[in-house]
């Protein structure tokens, strides 16, 4: 879409990989929970000359002069965000997720305090305490999981675990679960034990946006999301929080974690947020939930296991071994022959091994932005049926990805040849 003249003279190869990348947007799909199609805006804004910029420091208050131009444009992207989520606060330095709540720990808690989070092997993330990661590593995080015959978070078990461990903070928020969390319930357990309340809702910040989904910020003291996933904009984060937490949080962003913000991605920041405070991105919000509901009913009718059976947001778990007796890696690799993009992911109280767990993560926020409704999120489910049916049949998953093909022409992804 962009022209990319200049860059095509100087540099052949990084130019054909960007219009190979292109292609592979356009005419395959992806179903990677965490990934969406920005807008044409949103691109441009990244392009611009607000990357040539250096902004340490914050509005009115920065380490180096000519800031008149970043200071507008990050005004822009707080206002947008406070009134997105009707924070007390936000911050939209940080650069990414787990950046963004390495500063939110740094902010609410010494290293060593005691943090209750969910386990990433029942659908948390790695920055949620997992022992490889920096939260890990520095905090003594206890996890709490999902229930062995619900697969659903076991309430019970937080409040046991929060009594017993008296932590710090309690972390509420996923990157593979496909439930309702019970915000309210989170921060009653908050309460009894004195903790504070972080949601990280990276996931699903866009529905919440987008007013599908309950809003955790008027009750949680901290909040974190990454602005790149159903929300839409560039990669980045944004930590909101309650008025008393604002001095600490702007503090450990910068200076404490982070140095120069990236102003460009900050502008772009802002004109995503201005598109999901359209009436537009409530229709876009929903559908998405509508898309992946439509999906795991589709594939649950065709004798597919999906973990809890559906989903209220966006994502589902699909146990292959289950369903196909195919390994989360070798399903993976299936769907990519037919052109649809997944990542292998573990189910709840997997045997099996991370590199090649017992299911795939599918997500519909980048084909919902495409504009799939129900009838080709039905064509999909046999498609992926399909594909998981003849892992081991070249001839068929080729036809299959032809067809693939034949429906992603008509649903264009912005910024794409
Ligand atoms: N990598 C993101 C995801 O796919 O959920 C989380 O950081």
């Amino acid at each position: 879409m962009f022209p990319y003249t200049e860059l095509k003279q100087q540099d052949q190869q990084v130019y054909d990989a960007i219009r190979a990348e292109e292609r592979r947007q356009l005419y395959e799909l992806e179903l990677i929970a965490s990934e969406n199609h920005v807008s044409l805006p949103v691109l441009e804004t990244m392009a611009s000359v607000f990357t040539n910029k250096y902004s340490e420091g914050y509005i009115g208050k920065r380490y180096y002069a000519g800031q008149e131009n970043v200071d507008t444009i990050e005004g822009l992207a707080i206002d947008r965000a406070k009134a997105l989520f009707g924070a007390e606060h936000a911050n939209v330095q940080a650069l990414s997720g787990s950046p963004a709540n390495a500063a939110v720990y740094f902010a609410i808690a010494q290293p060593g305090d005691t943090i209750l989070g969910m386990s990433l092997a029942h659908g948390g993330h790695l920055s949620h305490g997992h022992p490889v990661n920096f939260s890990g590593k520095l905090y003594n995080f206890v996890q709490y999981g999902v229930d062995p015959e619900t697969h659903l978070i076991d309430m019970d078990e937080v409040r046991r675990l929060a009594h017993e461990h008296k932590p710090k903070v309690i972390v509420a928020g996923f990157s593979a679960y496909s439930r309702d969390l019970d915000w309210a319930k989170f921060k009653e357990i908050a309460d009894e034990v004195g903790a504070i309340t972080f949601a990280d809702i990276a996931h699903i910040a866009g529905l919440i946006a987008g007013k599908q989904l309950e809003n955790p910020t008027p009750l949680f003291d901290v909040v974190s999301t990454t602005t790149h996933k159903t929300l839409r904009g560039p990669r980045g984060a944004l930590i909101l929080c309650k008025e008393p937490f604002a001095k600490e949080i702007d503090k450990a962003v910068f200076p404490g974690m982070q140095g120069g913000p990236h102003d460009h991605i900050n502008a772009a920041k802002a004109v995503a947020f201005k598109e999901a405070l359209q009436p537009e991105f409530q229709d876009y919000a929903k559908q998405v939930i509508v898309n992946a509901q439509t999906l795991a009913q589709s594939l649950v009718d065709m004798g597919h296991v999906i973990i809890t059976g559906g989903t209220d947001n966006h994502l589902m778990l699909l146990d292959t071994i289950k369903s196909k007796g195919l390994s989360g890696q070798e399903a993976e690799h299936a769907l990519e022959q037919i052109g649809v993009s997944c990542n292998k992911n573990m189910v709840p109280f997997d045997e099996r091994s991370p590199f090649d767990p017992s299911g795939v993560r599918l997500g519909t926020p980048a084909i919902t932005t495409r504009g799939f409704k129900e009838a080709e999120i039905k064509k999909l489910a046999q498609w992926i049926d399909g594909a998981l049916s003849n892992a081991d049949n070249p001839t068929e998953l080729e036809n299959i990805k032809a067809q693939v093909r034949e429906v992603c022409e008509q649903f264009p992804v912005a910024g794409t040849v």
